[in-house]
């Protein structure tokens, strides 16, 4: 189950990046060392019944005394880039007060990093919100927004243009509508309104923070990422596809229109006049900043009907097969989501896949681990993804997720999405077969 590309894809050219990718609070642990302070993950993992079996971020995967070896895992695999996020609580711990501690963890970080000849992607914010910005209200605040663009700041001044790649948000949508808007995710607050809010002050806080970004890194890319997730109608009849429309105009065209095109689909205010955030008149003129690129994590599709007792959908049953962590299994969405962009958006920036992989719990036998679920849905995802470059869309890059096994937020560490297996009782690591499969895929370029 090799991963096999035609000879002539663009992906296998030298400016094609393969990257492998991470997250702050899913790996480092360390919560409390060196002047970090307290963020909405660790109070949210404090609380009882919010993560699965009472997991929390605490020790983690160790990585943050783990530096050097986890670099050099990353050169052995052999990929060009790596994309991590940094903990804006060890870098704020206290409002305005800027901890060189926490600095110069991502300073041997990076420094790590060109050392080994590996690009560097840095993701300002994945989630972890320092609490004490929560507890002024967090992404329902309009201050939230501009004290993460003095965050941001200070981040790109630092260290300017030796990262290749600046990118403030990973999933809006998650860290909105999961965290504000269903609870499911800190600060674990459940309102439809709430979590159009905390959204649009995200938007906000990104248009705001990269034309400064871009001043301070001018050489370094700059973007988001989103998460996307294309809905399918169940079936043909009228009531399903209008069903299916709404729910990607929502959930996937929201944040890409007002990024784009300096609006939010009506058709969601229209709906639910209640819904629509406080916005002050120019707020969508400056989220409708330019960007070098947009990173797309591509994990799965969903099948949806008309709703029942008043809901705007329901989810369908779909037949596809599905990873360990219940998301069916469809690669052509991926093509398809790129394809669309195309026609909705003449104006689409280049494309990466910042995350794509696949949750594939196979244990560990012998020092073994067979996971050749995960490493199928590279194969299939990573001919789709050509499928879409052949179709026309200006794809540059691809970030596996993840790296190793780690904290998967509120499914704790019970599911697996690593190349690399972590035995979390003595943070051993371990390549998984998938890895090797990377390392060999990898290898095999010429350039
Ligand atoms: C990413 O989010 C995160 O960036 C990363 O931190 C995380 O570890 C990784 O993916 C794996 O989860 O139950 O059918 O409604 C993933 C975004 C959004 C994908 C919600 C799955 C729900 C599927 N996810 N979506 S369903």
């Amino acid at each position: 189950m090799t991963f096999e590309l035609p000879k002539n894809s663009k992906m296998l050219q030298p400016e094609f990046t393969f990257g492998v990718a991470t997250a702050a609070f899913q790996i480092e642990g360390a919560t409390t060392e060196d002047g970090r302070c307290e963020s909405i993950w660790d109070r949210f993992c404090s609380l009882p019944g919010k993560v699965l079996n009472g997991d929390d971020g605490t020790e983690a995967c160790d990585h943050y005394h783990r530096l050097e070896q986890d670099l050099d895992l990353i050169k052995e695999l052999g990929f060009d880039a790596y994309r991590f996020s940094v903990a804006w609580p060890r870098i704020e711990p206290a409002e305005g007060e800027w901890n060189e501690l926490g600095f110069a963890f991502y300073q041997r970080l990076i420094d790590g990093l060109i050392e080994r000849g590996i690009k560097p992607y840095l993701t300002l914010y994945h989630w972890d919100l320092p609490q004490y910005l929560e507890d002024k209200g967090g992404w329902i605040n309009r201050e939230t927004a501009y004290r993460f663009v003095d965050y941001a700041e200070k981040i790109t001044q630092r260290f300017g243009d030796k990262v290749a790649c600046y990118t403030t948000f990973n999933e809006p949508w998650c860290a909105a509508f999961l965290g504000y808007r269903r609870g499911e995710h800190a600060p674990g607050l459940a309102e439809d309104r709430l979590g159009f809010q905390a959204a649009h002050h995200m938007m906000l806080a990104h248009g705001l923070a990269l034309p400064k970004m871009r001043k301070a890194a001018p050489k370094a890319k700059h973007g988001i990422v989103l998460n996307f997730m294309l809905a399918y109608a169940n079936s043909d009849s009228a009531a399903d596809v209008a069903a299916a429309h709404y729910c990607n105009e929502e959930n996937n065209y929201f944040f890409l229109d007002a990024l784009l095109n300096a609006q939010y689909p009506e058709s969601i205010w229209q709906k639910h006049p209640d819904w629509r955030p406080m916005m002050l008149p120019g707020d969508l003129a400056i989220i409708n900043t330019e960007m070098d690129y947009i990173g797309i994590n591509y994990y799965s599709s969903t099948l949806i009907k008309a709703g029942s007792d008043g809901a705007d959908y329901d989810f369908g049953e779909s037949e596809l097969p599905k990873t360990d962590i219940g998301w069916a299994i469809y690669p052509k969405a991926l093509t398809e989501t790129l394809v669309n962009y195309k026609k909705r958006y003449p104006n689409f920036p280049a494309v990466l896949i910042t995350e794509n992989g696949a949750a594939d719990n196979t244990p560990i036998v012998d020092g073994k681990i067979t996971d050749d679920m995960r490493s199928q849905y590279y194969a299939d995802h990573l001919l789709a993804l050509n499928d879409a470059i052949e179709a026309g869309v200006d794809v540059q890059g691809y970030f596996a997720w993840s790296l190793m096994d780690n904290f998967e937020w509120a499914f704790g560490y019970s599911q697996r999405f690593g190349i690399v297996h972590v035995d979390y009782q003595t943070q051993q690591r371990t390549i998984k077969k998938s890895g090797l499969e990377w390392q060999r895929f990898l290898k095999a370029r010429s350039r």
